[in-house]
């Protein structure tokens, strides 16, 4: 691409391994990286691929990574094999890990790791040399893991080596959450640095959903010279939020943010699992309205890496990633709601072969969020930022 088919638009870049959607958590297993193969045939049939500079990505080096994690807890990520699961030799240093039901020791995982982590490192590198706008690794966005832990699925934090790259050129670096589910790892990574300011939206009920952390007043360390004091948000929220209120919502707080903060740059979790009819989620968003928060946050025109997550039920993360691709590339009244009669697979979008199934109607959980519940979340998070030093 040369800039003269896009003489107006953002250069965007697209970042994936095939390698990736190889790998298999077991059988009962809720993560499928097989949703990555259906949203790339959606992209590819649609022909978004034309509107992007696509990189293969390769391997995160073991030092790359360990700029975040703990040499031994890598070491034994690289030499785990699934027979070790049951080894009594290895069981201290596996529950110390945090490896089982949730995170399992599957065939090729430090491979799987690497290569996931690999994609956020290149999308943070085109961002910061100016060679792309926006840059996309729907394979990363694993927002659990922790500095020596596995956590929710996820075993190295891509989103945190991904901003480590971001905050070796912009001194501010925002970080945005519309997983379901609580961005515990890259809040606590930054916990101390008034550099990144993290904010997630979630389902929060601190004894019945994963992983319990992310409450309104969770805001940072407490003590007012510790620089990370007030940097942390969290939007916490109940069952069955629905597209208007979760986009309003979206707007109200992360126009606050942007304009208190002034970010350099802005990574985007963008877990599908916030969607309606979710497996593991208990929202009740279409892909339109989990696609509006994407608009909405490319509309600052500040450098954007986008990145994945959750996401239970394949076809509709498939559904809405790449919807989100079309957002990215300004292509959205360019693509028919209507799936492809040319898309691998498509037998997984039926029986409405649409872009847009109706998914806030079609197992729709109560909506437990009041409007003042939700005035009073957003009162409380523009008080945080009167405190913070933009
Ligand atoms: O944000 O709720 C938990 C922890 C448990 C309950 C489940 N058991 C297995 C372990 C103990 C308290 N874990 C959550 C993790 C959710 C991670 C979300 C990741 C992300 O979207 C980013 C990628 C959880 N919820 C549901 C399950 N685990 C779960 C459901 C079904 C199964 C099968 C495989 C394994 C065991 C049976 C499993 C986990
Ligand atoms: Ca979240
Ligand atoms: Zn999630």
């Amino acid at each position: 691409n040369n800039g003269i088919t896009r003489p107006q638009g953002y250069k965007v870049s697209w970042h994936a391994n095939p390698a990736v959607e190889a790998h298999h958590f077991g059988q009962s297993h809720p993560m499928k990286p097989w949703r990555l193969t259906l949203t790339k045939q959606l992209v590819l049939a649609y022909g978004m691929h034309h509107a992007m500079d696509l990189y293969l990505s390769r391997a995160a080096t073991f030092e790359e990574m360990a700029d975040f994690h703990k040499e031994d807890y890598l070491d034994f990520l690289r030499q785990v094999i699934p027979a070790d699961m049951e080894a009594a030799e290895q069981s201290d240093r596996i529950a110390s890990y945090n490896f089982g039901d949730d995170c399992p020791i599957f065939d090729g995982l430090y491979n799987y790791c690497s290569l996931y982590a690999g994609g956020t490192v290149d999308a943070a590198r085109k961002l910061v040399n100016n060679q792309s706008d926006i840059a996309i690794n729907w394979s990363g966005g694993l927002h659990h893991a922790k500095k020596s832990e596995a956590s929710g699925f996820c075993y190295v934090n891509d989103i945190v080596l991904g901003i480590l790259q971001l905050l070796r050129h912009h001194p501010r670096v925002m970080y945005i959450d519309i997983d379901v589910h609580h961005g515990d790892g890259v809040e606590q990574a930054f916990w101390s640095s008034d550099r990144v300011l993290t904010v997630s939206f979630h389902k929060y009920d601190k004894d019945n959903f994963f992983p319990g952390t992310g409450a309104l007043d969770s805001t940072g360390p407490s003590h007012p010279l510790n620089p990370g004091a007030h940097h942390s948000i969290n939007v916490p929220l109940h069952d069955g939020i629905e597209d208007d209120d979760y986009l309003q919502l979206f707007k109200d707080v992360i126009g606050a943010c942007v304009e208190t903060y002034q970010p350099g740059a802005i990574v985007l979790q963008c877990g599908a699992d916030s969607l309606g009819c979710d497996r593991l989620g208990c929202f009740n968003l279409n892909v339109t309205g989990h696609g509006a928060c994407v608009s909405y946050t490319k509309t600052f025109g500040i450098p954007l890496l986008v990145v994945g997550g959750g996401g239970y039920t394949p076809r509709n993360v498939s559904r809405a990633w790449a919807h989100e691709t079309s957002i990215l590339i300004d292509a959205v009244d360019k693509i028919d709601p209507n799936i492809p009669d040319t898309v691998a697979f498509r037998n997984h979008f039926g029986p409405d072969y649409s872009l847009f199934p109706k998914l806030s109607e079609m197992r729709k959980i109560e909506n437990k969020n009041s409007k003042p519940y939700l005035a009073n979340v957003v009162s409380a998070i523009r008080e945080q930022l009167r405190y913070m030093q933009g």
